[in-house]
């Protein structure tokens, strides 16, 4: 028997990943898979509670799954599959749903950003969002989810919902902790440093995509967002746009902030963007290089796909076998 802990976490293929998916979460993930029992998912059933052009996410979930493994996820050491795939994911959310709070569900932050963003389809979906999330989380007794801060609210109404289940019933569920990571839990938007840098974001000049050519890279960040000072310093507070690029570059370049200040004393603003630019530019360039490769060989993808969702469905299977017999379905 595996005597690891567990770990899940997931992208929705909303849009093309950005930087922020990456340093906030994939890069995060690559060295785990030593440790920890890992499982990767791409939660498309997620992406659906704001409308996506079918052939786009179908597209875009292929691309994803390439980036992935260009990223240095290994398939044979991580299970790595499409949410949809697993029906487990559908039938425990409804579960669960049962067993979470519509007070809950109001005061979350996602909730709240995306439906002023989608004032035109404010569906139930993207309301009980943090029920399907739940159950991609408990369905794999998952120890620890690795997420950027944003997504801690949403681990932590998991931890509400696994306890209140795990009241009534027993010791169902695991209950899970957030896995933070310190440095590049946020990266903000190139242009409005005062938002997370988002796939769905209107503004592409905000982002940098990882399939993103060296020049395009480049050209966002000479147009990044700074402030009127001229000194690269770590303020967070005050100088939000500098701050950002500075945890970009301290990530992609791996050196510290206080490097970083002192690499830039008495340049300009112009120099340090380059810098950060070009350090992107390096980091990218293998991935991107690996996932256009891996996009051409379709066969190797659905092979990786097939064998993650089946992997994934056994494990999934199990816990919700368990849990139906609780709430007291008769057996198949
Ligand atoms: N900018 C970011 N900085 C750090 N971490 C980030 N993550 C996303 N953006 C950043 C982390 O990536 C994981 C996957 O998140 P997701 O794509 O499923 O959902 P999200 O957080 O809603 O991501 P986006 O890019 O903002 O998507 P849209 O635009 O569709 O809402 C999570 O661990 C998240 O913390």
């Amino acid at each position: 028997m595996d005597e690891r802990k567990t770990i899940l976490s997931g992208i929705q293929p909303s849009g093309d990943l950005t930087l922020g998916s990456y340093m906030g979460a994939m890069k995060n993930w690559v060295e785990l898979c030593n440790d920890y029992n890992c499982f990767y998912c791409i939660v498309d059933m997620h992406a659906i509670t704001v409308r996506q052009n079918p052939a786009e996410l179908r597209k875009r979930t292929l691309a994803q799954l390439a980036q992935y493994i260009a990223s240095g996820l290994d398939p044979e050491k991580n299970t790595i599959f499409i949410q949809s795939h697993v029906s487990a994911h559908a039938e425990l959310n409804w579960v669960l749903a049962c067993y979470t709070m519509f007070g809950e569900l109001s005061r979350m932050t996602q909730f709240k950003d995306k439906s002023a963003k989608n004032a035109d389809n404010i569906n139930a979906g993207l309301f009980t969002y943090p029920a399907l999330m739940a159950a991609d989380i408990l369905l794999y007794q998952a120890d620890l989810v690795p997420v950027g801060i944003d997504q801690k609210q949403h681990v932590e109404l998991t931890r509400d919902i696994a306890n209140r289940f795990n009241g009534v019933y027993g010791d169902v569920f695991t209950v899970p902790e957030p896995f933070i990571p310190k440095v590049g839990a946020k990266i903000m938007s190139l242009t409005t440093p005062e938002n997370k840098m988002s796939k769905s974001d209107k503004d592409p000049g905000g982002c940098i995509y990882l399939m993103q050519k060296p020049e395009e890279i480049m050209r966002s960040f000479k147009r990044a967002v700074t402030d009127s000072e001229t000194c690269v310093k770590y303020d967070p507070d005050n100088k939000k746009g500098i701050s950002n690029l500075m945890t970009i570059y301290s990530l992609a370049a791996g050196k510290t902030y206080e490097e970083i200040e002192n690499e830039f004393v008495g340049k300009g603003y112009g120099d340090f963007k380059v810098a950060v630019g070009e350090a992107v530019v390096e980091m990218l360039r293998p991935i991107r290089e690996e996932a256009e490769r891996l996009l051409k060989d379709k066969a190797y993808l659905e092979k990786v796909y097939r064998d993650g969702a089946a992997r994934a469905s056994y494990v999934a299977n199990k816990t919700l076998r368990k849990v139906y017999k609780k709430v007291g379905f008769v057996q198949k």
